[in-house]
């Protein structure tokens, strides 16, 4: 009789799968292929609750799968280049490589000790030459096709990082790692053209709907900001000191046009400077400065107080040809439309704030019903009849927005036309642990892509310390020898970009090179990448919803359309696990309420962690760990632990003649798992298990005891099913039980259902009170499949003779009364 030692099950196990190669796919067709991915680590020091909770939630997808016959594909591997590197490199004087692969190995020792399912074979770091080399042969593809381009454009700017950000990279105004104000700068930049693919981005979320966290689709929905309208073309009249010139702007409400009073430029943009007259040049500069600091969404509040300048100029409403001041203005977003707006303050808010502001005339063109906004201040929007709008007059909205356009196409002075909130991805970072742009700039030839056969372009090794500060270049710029090279277009004297992608570039891809991650021909092996592609479950957290995911969508649909890529979308499902709390409060350092993994690792073992993290909650949901009890969980695996000691028979007896009771136990466990476990709902399934160990445990204790036949199925159910969550505990019951290694390749159950009812009652069924059949049904039958069962009768069908059914009355299980039409 053995004692459950956690610590000796954890020295023993690892090393028997590594050899039996448990994790690694056949990948030769012969099963049915699923690719489960987690969202791979970055290498901040060891991992942490997150990490822990996040991989048990993949892992139990994957070792399920692999239960239930899959060959299965789950990999792991780091997203490992990115700044806290490169800081860390320039404390320590360092290169960014040495804390980066050391904090690797310690994730991946941390890994293997949590027992993930995952075929090492497969491994990958994105600050790989082996790696890069093909990101960056992606990028030159993308180049090639147009997807790729340079232009100068202000940019968002970390003053304190003194890089450039994303706007995704900017909340609330602040960088999101340092939280310093961030300032706009003009620069040359990379960007994708990711807008290209907006609509297709948007379209194909249906496929995704349902498979999919609806919050992250409305998170990606709202994103990619799809706005349907019209570009209107206003004429700015000609004063003294300016020429007429054209402005258009973009508007949802077109049919609002004669309700314009005024038109607004993004006091940022350049083009309030082009129109602003020299009267009021220097107020303008004033306000410029002013704007400067303030964030998009603080200037869009609805909140804060409008403000703005006048121009000197006036715009013609090519309607009904009145004039309109033209302002500068912050609430008019400068890289929003076209950065220029017509006003409409009786039916737009802040429209109407502005107007209030700065006394300007409005006008209400639509007869909603309500109070005239002139009087309330309060704009009015909704359904409505068109007034003071010439021919529009008398339409309803919807009417008058097609007509509006039909209008002013007739005038040739607009169009219909459909905004996106998207902007294209600025992926060029002036740093230095990222993957290199893969461009040569000539003084002849211009941008010369390097040529596929010599990439990858790896970078410098000798650049350490404080040569990596930040400076607002890159710091690749300052290694001259690396920069200085032959144009390999013309031979004469260029330089290399000295530029890095966005991580996100990287992270972009990188499911795609897990497939054949050791192939040297390509990115991916193209023979074996539609046998794996799309992930079937990808899992991670919610704070990737839009960028990754949305990143990781257009490369997959840009590879698709070179041709080489079947799925057109990464992930065909995926799940967003909670968070890891303690006492309701993200853990942070300055809370000190941080949780050490390794900590709890060592104290209640990895089983107990891991069965605690998937048993606290569903798997969406926050777990607090101040209100969990991992000492709990590990009394459970050893009672589960247990049953394994305690079963004499022999492993293929049969279970025929065993106690009845505990096989219909068994079987309904393994039949409620597998629909629970595909509907994701693990800590249901682990409240299930508990169950079976009880009802095992009376069994033994009571009945035929340990030699029961029932008993050793009871077991074995609970060793394969117990293997999806605490796999030591369950490989070490599954040995004691008789079998060879591993309890992970056993395969599921399979379940009887002649023994899922135990007894059934009998239910009447009444036609108008008319006892019509009689149904053997389960005992806790429910109410609507008891329903469905008595009108599916063809006695009940015969009694109804074609007529309705006004009510069905059920008093499951044992009554249903049919009133017909
Ligand atoms: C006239 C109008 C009348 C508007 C009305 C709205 C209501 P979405 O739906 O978000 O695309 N707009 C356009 N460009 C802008 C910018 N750069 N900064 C701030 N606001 C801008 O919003 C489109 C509407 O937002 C446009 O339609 C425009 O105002 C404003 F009763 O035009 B509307
Ligand atoms: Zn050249």
């Amino acid at each position: 009789e053995g004692v459950y030692s956690f610590a000796a099950m954890e020295a023993k196990w690892p090393q028997v799968w590594e050899d039996l190669k448990v994790f690694t796919p056949l990948d030769d067709g012969s099963r049915e292929r699923r690719y489960v991915l987690d969202m791979f680590p970055y290498p901040s020091g060891d991992l942490h609750m997150g990490h822990a909770e996040a991989f048990a939630m993949g892992d139990v997808v994957a070792r399920y799968l692999r239960q239930k016959g899959f060959d299965v594909l789950h990999p792991i591997g780091w997203d490992s280049f990115g700044l806290p590197a490169e800081n860390a490199a320039i404390k320590r004087n360092a290169h960014p490589s040495e804390w980066t692969y050391a904090n690797i190995d310690t994730q991946a020792a941390s890994f293997k000790r949590y027992a993930i399912s995952a075929d090492w074979s497969r491994r990958l770091h994105t600050s790989d030459p082996e790696y890069y080399q093909w990101t960056q042969w992606l990028f030159k593809r993308f180049y090639e096709r147009g997807l790729a381009y340079r232009k100068d454009s202000p940019v968002n700017w970390c003053p304190k990082d003194l890089t450039v950000l994303a706007n995704e990279q900017v909340v609330n105004g602040a960088c999101e790692r340092c939280g310093t104000p961030v300032t706009k700068k003009s620069l040359n930049q990379w960007y994708f053209k990711i807008t290209d693919y907006a609509d297709r981005l948007l379209d194909d979320m249906s496929e995704l709907q349902g498979h999919w966290p609806e919050r992250v689709l409305a998170m990606q929905r709202n994103w990619i900001g799809r706005s349907e309208g019209a570009h209107v073309r206003f004429r700015i009249e000609a004063t003294d000191t300016r020429a007429e010139r054209e402005v258009t702007v973009f508007t949802t409400r077109p049919d609002t046009l004669y309700g314009a009073t005024f038109f607004v430029v993004a006091a940022d943009a350049h083009l309030a400077l082009d129109l602003v007259t020299p009267e009021h040049h220097d107020d303008l500069m004033a306000y410029r400065e002013r704007v400067k600091a303030l964030s998009d969404i603080e200037r869009q509040s609805t909140e804060r107080e409008k403000t703005g300048v006048f121009t000197g100029r006036y715009a013609i409403n090519p309607l009904n040809g009145e004039k309109l001041p033209v302002w500068a203005a912050d609430y008019v977003l400068a890289d929003y439309g076209t950065g220029a707006i017509m006003a409409v303050p009786a039916h737009d808010q802040r429209d109407l704030d502005f107007a209030r502001a700065f006394d300007l005339p409005v006008r209400a063109v639509l007869d909603t019903g309500a109070e005239d906004p002139a009087e309330t201040g309060v704009a009015t929007a909704g359904e409505g009849t068109l007034m003071n709008s010439g021919d529009l007059d008398g339409l309803s909205k919807a009417e008058a927005i097609p007509a509006a356009i039909e209008i002013l196409e007739k005038l040739g002075t607009g169009e219909k036309f459909v905004n996106f909130r998207l902007r294209d991805w600025l992926l060029s970072r002036q740093r230095f642990w990222g993957t290199p742009i893969p461009i040569i700039h000539c003084a002849e030839c211009g941008e010369v892509p390097v040529p596929d056969d010599q990439l990858p372009v790896t970078l410098p090794e000798d650049l350490r310390g404080e040569a990596l500060s930040p400076r607002g270049t890159s710091p690749l710029a300052a290694a001259a020898e690396w920069v200085n090279v032959e144009c390999p277009n013309c031979g004469r004297a260029a330089q290399r970009d000295t530029d890095t992608m966005d991580t996100f570039v990287d992270s972009s891809w990188y499911f795609l090179r897990f497939v054949s991650p050791h192939y040297t021909e390509g990115p991916f092996d193209p023979a074996t990448i539609n046998d794996w592609m799309p992930v079937g479950q990808y899992v991670g957290g919610v704070e990737h919803a839009i960028l990754h995911l949305l990143y990781a969508r257009f490369f997959t649909k840009v590879i698709h359309d070179m041709g080489l890529l079947e799925a057109d979308e990464p992930f065909s499902a995926l799940l967003n696990q909670g968070q890891v709390l303690n006492g309701g409060k993200a853990m942070s350092k300055s809370l000190g309420n941080g949780v050490d993994l390794g900590e709890q690792l060592d104290k209640f073992g990895v089983d107990a962690v891991r069965l605690t993290m998937v048993f606290a909650s569903p798997p969406e949901d926050d777990v607090d760990w101040a209100d969990v009890s991992p000492s709990g969980s590990a009394k459970f695996l050893a009672r589960a632990w247990r049953l394994g000691q305690d079963v004499t028979s022999e492993p293929g007896v049969d279970a025929a003649t065993g106690d009845r009771a505990l096989r219909t136990v068994t079987h309904r466990t393994i039949a409620d798992a597998v629909e629970l476990l595909d509907n994701n709902k693990f800590n249901v399934v682990v409240a299930k298990l508990m169950e079976l160990v009880n009802a095992t445990r009376k069994a033994i204790d009571s009945g035929a005891g340990g030699a029961d036949p029932a008993v050793r199925e009871a077991a074995e159910a609970v060793a394969v099913i117990l293997s999806l969550f605490a796999p030591y505990t369950a490989e070490d019951m599954w040995n004691q039980l008789g079998h060879p290694a591993s309890v992970a390749n056993a395969g599921w159950p399979a379940h009887d259902p002649s023994l899922l009812v135990q007894d059934t009652v009998t239910a009447v069924v009444q036609v108008q009170g008319k006892v019509r059949d009689r149904l053997e049904v389960s005992p806790d039958v429910s109410v609507d499949a008891l329903r469905e069962l008595a009108l599916a009768s063809e006695n009940v069908q015969r009694a109804l003779d074609g007529r309705g059914i006004r009510t069905v009355i059920v008093r499951a299980p044992k009554l249903v009364n049919i009133v017909p039409a």
